[in-house]
């Protein structure tokens, strides 16, 4: 099967003659998901003949359902029961109950909001000795690239320190993150160009799963002390480590360069969160909310299943836009505003049910203590230019963030 074959909408299914992974619709998705959701709860793409839901309503079902929508066939467009995964599956992200259940059990212990306590000070620290050099540039009257000294640097840092991996070589995580993030949506020119750098990164990032490098007490010294405990096999242990140089980095940089791309487009917001830097926790889930790094994940449905009045047959790939239910007037009023006073609970940003983020309390960490120092210390941050897109079939992330901000 081919992603070029056009098949016809199954009857009664409104068809949506989009393709969501062109560089048009992926530099400005907002029209594309206001016309998927006005065409109905549920509606297919000719182009990839899939099925998509962009409102709330039938998201939140999908996610709800994983007996019905399963994530062991892939959670991209790629079918694994069709084709073989391009790299072996994850054993959370692309596993089903019950094999699911216990890897999710180890990362979720590993996850904690007691691990939160625990790295929240040496986060904060970091925050803060990264925000202190951006003051420095800031008092000279240089402009700051809100990518390449804030977003990139500081996950960069914290997390994998936290993972307990050596600092050389970190550059991997964010060409990795690039490329399985591409390698969710089709073959296009986006993965095939972030492709041609697998090999090599996939080798370092294999090599820094194994237990000698990781750090004794880190969070992937701890899979091996689950491995050791029997709870998975020592084969699986470097996979599950994988999970964590999958989804912590890539996610997080674009959570908060969008997060900085919100407030320095929005200065009114910004104004208010300058006024009270407590609101910076809410401000980073407004911007999960407006302006989601994750954009949308597959499933596959595992039996005919009733969606919103359409029964979508076995076998089918689903598009969820978590993106587009994220502005579903259906589900927030003024949905299209950018509130950081509005308490965005639901939001789809970490996808939800069984398969929902497990590392959100570290995003959230992250997120706040960078939201909340940039708070305390600027009166005003505002674009110092146009910022650039970095185009990929899954994230919504930015190149370049040009920021100009006024020490308070
Ligand atoms: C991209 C991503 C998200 C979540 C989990 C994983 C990857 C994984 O590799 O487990």
């Amino acid at each position: 099967m081919t992603t070029d074959t056009v098949r016809a909408a199954p009857e009664g299914v409104p068809m949506l003659d989009v393709d969501p992974f062109s560089d048009e619709l992926l530099r400005d998705p907002y029209g594309y998901h206001a016309r998927l959701r006005e065409a109905g709860p549920v509606a297919w793409i000719p182009k990839y003949g899939v099925y998509v839901t962009g409102r709330h309503q039938q998201v939140r079902a999908v996610f709800a359902d994983h007996e019905s929508f399963i994530s062991s066939a892939g959670v991209g467009l790629a079918n694994f029961n069709k084709e073989p995964p391009f790299r072996p599956k994850s054993l959370i992200l692309e596993a089903d109950p019950p094999n699911h259940t216990r890897a999710r059990t180890i990362l979720s212990r590993i996850l904690s909001p007691r691990t939160v306590t625990q790295v929240r000070e040496s986060f904060a620290k970091e925050a803060d000795r990264l925000l202190d050099g951006v003051m420095v540039s800031a008092q000279r009257g240089e402009v700051v690239d809100g990518i390449s000294r804030i977003a990139e640097v500081y996950p960069l840092k914290v997390f994998p320190d936290a993972v307990g991996l050596e600092a050389q070589g970190r550059e991997n995580l964010l060409l990795y993150g690039d490329m399985i993030f591409n390698a969710f949506g089709p073959r296009n020119e986006l993965l095939t160009r972030s492709a041609q750098k697998v090999q090599p990164v996939t080798a370092w990032i294999m090599q820094h799963c194994q237990r000698e490098m990781l750090r004794s007490g880190g969070f992937g010294d701890q899979i091996y002390q689950a491995a050791d405990a029997g709870e998975i096999s020592h084969e699986e242990a470097p996979m599950l480590v994988r999970s964590f140089l999958s989804a912590g980095v890539d996610t997080t940089v674009n959570g908060i360069g969008n997060a900085l791309w919100c407030l320095a487009t929005h200065p009114e917001q910004y104004a208010t969160l300058h006024a009270d830097p407590g609101l910076a926790r809410a401000a980073f889930e407004e911007s999960l909310r407006y302006e989601s790094a994750v954009q949308t994940f597959f499933r596959t449905t595992s039996r005919d299943v009733e969606l919103a009045g359409v029964t979508i047959p076995a076998g089918s790939k689903v598009l969820a836009v978590l993106s587009a239910a994220n502005r579903d007037e259906r589900q927030w009023p003024d949905a299209g505003r950018f509130d950081i006073k509005r308490r965005p609970t639901g939001h789809m940003a970490f996808g939800s049910g069984i398969h929902g983020c497990v590392g959100q309390v570290v995003a959230r960490l992250e997120g706040e203590l960078i939201l909340g120092g940039i708070a305390r210390r600027f009166k005003r941050i505002e674009l110092a230019g146009e910022p650039t897109r970095r185009l990929n079939n899954t994230l919504r992330a930015l190149g370049s963030l040009p920021l100009r901000l006024t020490p308070a």
